[in-house]
């Protein structure tokens, strides 16, 4: 699997405008600020396709991004976590997450990044219970581990696993600053890719 092309498609602002783009779709959802948008740039090798933002609960958007011509559709999620206004945590998600995760024809995994540094909150919890509740497939992907030592990292994985209710072998490590683990989430994306071709 490689990724040559790269196309921002659209940015929608409400579920009930969901369309179909006839491809799969891999979403990647996360708190605000856990490096989605820094992750989607790493993974399609483009520095600022998807715009990435040192200030947490900016997006409230879904944004599609076509890999090679129709391969697939990358979905950035809106970052759950912070209030848009006040900068408090907010304690539920926007309404755009369940209207896209039910909504949407064509999701066929959806990417769970987690901050490899902290343990996953309640909502990411909720995240992964509200995945397996409508059978929804995921993929945990733990980032900037580029902040942590090796041996910190390999710690860090049996916390995030076990919070979350997963073997360790599930939780997939990279860096988008370091560009380290690219090629573990290629080979993820070509096998969910098979299952559905
Ligand atoms: N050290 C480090 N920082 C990162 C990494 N990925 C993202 N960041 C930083 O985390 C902040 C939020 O990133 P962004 O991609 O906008 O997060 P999003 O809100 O989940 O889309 C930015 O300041 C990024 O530079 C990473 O792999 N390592
Ligand atoms: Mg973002």
């Amino acid at each position: 699997m490689e990724i040559k092309q790269c196309r921002f498609v659209t940015s929608v602002a409400n579920s009930k405008n969901i369309a179909d783009y006839g491809m799969p779709e891999i979403a990647i959802a996360g708190k605000s600020n856990v490096g989605k948008s820094s992750f989607i740039n790493f993974i399609v090798n483009n520095k600022s396709i998807a715009k990435t933002s040192s200030t947490p609960g900016k997006t409230r958007l879904l944004n599609y991004f076509e890999i090679n011509k129709g391969q697939f559709m990358f979905v950035d999620l809106p970052g759950y976590g912070y209030a848009k206004v006040s900068g408090e945590v907010k304690d539920s998600w926007d309404d755009m997450i369940g209207g896209y995760l039910l909504g949407s024809k064509r999701l066929v995994n959806v990417f769970l990044l987690v901050d490899v540094r902290h343990e996953p909150t309640a909502l990411d919890k909720q995240m992964v219970a509200y995945m397996h509740h409508y059978q929804i497939p995921f993929t945990v992907i733990a980032t900037k581990c580029d902040k942590l030592s090796r041996q910190a990292c390999m710690k860090q994985r049996g916390i995030i696993a076990s919070a979350l209710c997963l073997g360790d072998e599930n939780i997939m490590f990279v860096s988008s600053h370091a560009k380290t683990g690219k090629e573990d989430v290629l080979s993820r994306i070509e096998n969910i890719l098979n299952i559905y071709a």
